[in-house]
């Protein structure tokens, strides 16, 4: 991209982690694609030509709103500010920083999120998170621990030279497009192999010579086998095991304990599809691991990741071209809004806000220290809404809908002193609201966001937010300065994006200028000529030549279903995303079959009475929910699939309350229900 002249329309997509390249054309009203770092050829998906409807969507909020006598009603700015300051230093006075928590956006910039995260510090509390945690917070735990950072280890450009690619729990065909068409797909029909992990049968399936339709909630004891597998038939790649494996005699130990027909049976796989799977990936030259929600979304999140870093490790793919272990993240900031420090436990760049050392070099740049205790991640904070927690401040999130458990979040929400939402749309989490700040949508805000892998890519305004709406940039710095001592001054996205580079190391040799209409990938250290593309080729991120394996035993589901019962599990589709907030306001976007039904294999619909197009009710110990039964031989028995995506009905009515310990993220990917017929 560089031999082109920088043109001011040229935006990032505000829909998935891919970030594809495209511009809002006022003239038109509509968007399109340019040939973007990612999008090379400037091709996007059927969101991303949908983005122009959210920009100028009669439904966008104009102004202000404050809760008077039970409704909200407009007001001026001064006066939704007064609000807020006078409700916010009320709760501090009384109960202290941590009364108060903070819901960061991954939907929005660098620079907006950072200045979020300062600004809760600043007022004296660690209690700031971003729903990275709902998605990948687990597989950064995994990765982090074991390879020193979180992030997907390899280039999507390298990645198409690999030879076997194993997508485990994701469904790039439909939630990360334009990777699977431009870099998956076209590899594949070169000869690349695709083996798929999940229940159901997707359009990714369609491109696999391998489909494992596992259990959910069954990943280990799969993992478990193939590895034993790749030791059995000496797949094991012996000299990268010897230069940068530790303790791989215990692991080996470990494996002599693993019965591969028991461990295909508990996964609910042909032990003979998974051995030629396992041989496939063993025997590849350079294979590549995807990984999505279906592993990240568990009790047991964490030891699924680990689970298949060992597959990684043991065949020596990890550091090289096509290899590696790749989280496909989830918006289109996720990775930099964990990146610049909206996380409770961690500043920007990842450094742990227990230590002392991270504290003072970032009172440097700063001018006041953080506080040292961890935050509550985003679900334990809704959770203490009400107790603990009196007020919070959300920015583009909507929890009432996305969150596990609606039912107990709805509750909690209503609980709140004060709940400040930033918003586009009047959403079901503003329903809740007692201020609500209008902001603006991607066509009109500049800033950067970082892409799925590590891309760093400017967004650029075309427009102007209508009404009294705001930059949510201007918006965020006039709490800052109106809630804390601080000042937060900047002129512009630029200047924040400055003062980032200073006390984040990885996006310290970044600029404005040098991103360009390009992109800059981290690390980035200062000094460096550019980023680094395939992480941990000589060391690992942590500094370490080594990484070690590790023993993983299956933990039980903890909801099983009993005989009557089937496995619940949650997902997307092409057309839609998250909360459906914006694209449920579509008037271009297609209704797809299914996109609101619940997918149910014929024989569990069979043994119900169940025809396809039936009404049924679905009960668990959490909630129950209406919904259009979809008779489909696409998901394996036992289970059924529903998308989060629609307020009516409400999916996470059902699901419940258990987070993975280490990373806190929510088992979505499995409840217990029982589905009856209603009509
Ligand atoms: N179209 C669209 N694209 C999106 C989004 C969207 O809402 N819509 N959201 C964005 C966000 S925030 C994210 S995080 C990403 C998520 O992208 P993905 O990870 O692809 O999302 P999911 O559909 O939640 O889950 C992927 C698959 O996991 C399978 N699965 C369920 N349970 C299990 C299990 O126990 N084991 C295994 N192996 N698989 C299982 C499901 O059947 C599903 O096909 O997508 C991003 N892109
Ligand atoms: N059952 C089930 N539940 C799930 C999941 C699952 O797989 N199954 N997945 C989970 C995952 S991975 C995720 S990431 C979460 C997503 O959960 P959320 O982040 O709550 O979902 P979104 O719909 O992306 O919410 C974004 C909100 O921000 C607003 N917004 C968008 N852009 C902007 C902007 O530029 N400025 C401002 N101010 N607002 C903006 C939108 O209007 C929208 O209301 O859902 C989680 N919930
Ligand atoms: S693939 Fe993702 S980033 Fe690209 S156009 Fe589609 S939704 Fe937008
Ligand atoms: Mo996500």
């Amino acid at each position: 991209m560089a031999d082109r002249a920088p043109d001011p329309s040229e935006s990032i997509c505000p829909y998935c982690g891919v970030g594809c390249g495209i511009e809002y054309e006022p003239d038109t009203g509509k968007a399109t694609g340019w040939k973007g770092p990612v999008n090379t050829r400037g091709e996007i998906c059927p969101k991303g030509a949908a983005a122009w409807e959210i920009v100028d969507h009669d439904d966008r909020l104009t102004q202000p709103k404050v809760r008077e006598d039970g409704r909200l009603v407009s007001v001026s700015w001064e006066t939704a500010f007064e609000r807020i300051e006078s409700e916010c230093s009320r709760i501090v006075s009384e109960a202290g920083p941590d009364a108060l928590g903070f819901f960061a956006s991954s939907n929005c910039t660098n620079e907006e999120n950072y200045v979020l995260q300062k600004l809760a510090r600043a007022i004296g509390t660690n209690n700031v998170d971003n729903c990275a945690r709902l998605c990948h917070s687990s597989t950064v735990a995994a990765m982090g621990d074991r390879f020193g950072a979180g992030a997907m280890t390899n280039t999507l450009e390298d990645l198409r030279e690999a030879d076997v690619y194993l997508v485990a729990g994701a469904n790039p065909a439909e939630q990360h497009p334009i990777v699977f068409r431009s870099y998956l797909l076209p590899s594949i029909r070169e000869g690349t192999e695709l083996i798929h992990v999940d229940p159901r049968t997707t359009d990714t399936t369609d491109a696999a010579s391998h489909h494992l339709a596992v259990r959910p909630g069954f990943d280990i004891p799969l993992c478990n086998a193939m590895a034993k597998v790749i030791l059995e038939e000496d797949l094991v790649d012996e000299r990268f095991l010897e230069a940068r494996v530790e303790r791989v005699r215990t692991f080996r130990e470990f494996l002599s304990s693993v019965d591969i027909d028991e461990n295909a049976r508990l996964a609910g796989i042909d032990p003979d599809e998974l051995r030629a799977a396992a041989r496939t990936y063993g025997e590849a030259d350079r294979a590549a691991i995807f990984t999505g929600m279906g592993m990240s979304q568990h009790h047991c999140g964490t030891d699924n990741v680990h689970a298949l870093l060992n597959l990684a490790l043991l065949t020596g793919n990890v550091g090289k071209a096509g290899t590696g272990v790749n989280p496909l993240r989830g918006q289109n900031n996720v990775q930099g809004a964990g990146d610049i420090g909206a996380l409770p436990d961690v500043l920007p760049g990842y450094r742990p806000v227990t230590d002392a050392d991270a504290r003072e070099a970032i009172a440097d740049a700063w001018g006041f220290e953080p506080p040292a205790t961890p935050g509550l991640t985003e679900v334990e904070m809704s959770h203490e809404f009400g107790d603990s927690i009196h007020g919070a401040v959300v920015f583009g999130e909507n929890p009432a809908v996305t969150e596990p458990n609606a039912n107990r979040i709805r509750d909690r929400l209503g609980r709140l002193d004060c709940l400040v939402v930033l918003e586009l749309f009047h959403t079901e989490t503003a329903e809740y609201a007692d201020v609500v700040l209008p902001g603006s949508a991607w066509a009109e805000k500049g800033g950067t966001v970082t892409n799925t892998d590590r891309q760093v890519m400017r967004m650029r305004p075309n427009a102007e937010p209508p009404g009294d709406a705001r930059r949510d940039l201007s918006l965020l710095c006039e709490l800052g300065d109106r809630l804390t001592d601080e000042r937060f001054t900047y002129e512009s996205p630029k200047a924040v994006f400055d003062e980032i580079r200073t006390v984040l190391p990885q996006y310290g040799g970044m600029s404005y200028a040098g991103i360009g209409t390009g992109s800059q990938r981290w690390p980035f250290p200062e000094g460096a000529s550019e980023g680094v593309g395939v992480l941990h080729a000589e060391e690992f991120a942590n500094g370490r030549r080594t990484a070690e394996l590790r023993a993983v035993d299956h933990v039980d589901p903890v909801d099983p279903a009993s005989d009557d019962e089937l496995v619940l599990t949650t997902g997307r589709v092409l057309q839609h995303f998250n909360s459906g907030a914006l694209t449920r306001r579509s008037g271009t976007l297609t209704r797809m079959r299914g996109e609101n039904a619940l997918q149910i294999h014929p024989d569990d619909a069979d043994d119900r009475g169940i025809d396809d197009g039936d009404t049924v009710e679905v009960t668990s110990d959490h909630g129950n929910v209406s919904i259009v039964a979809e008779v489909t031989p696409a998901i394996r028995r036992g289970t059924v699939f529903a998308t989060f995506h629609f307020a009516e009905p409400l999916i996470n009515r059902l699901t419940g309350d258990t987070l993975d310990p280490v990373a806190k993220i929510p088992e979505y990917k499995h409840t217990a229900v029982r589905v009856t017929v209603t009509s």
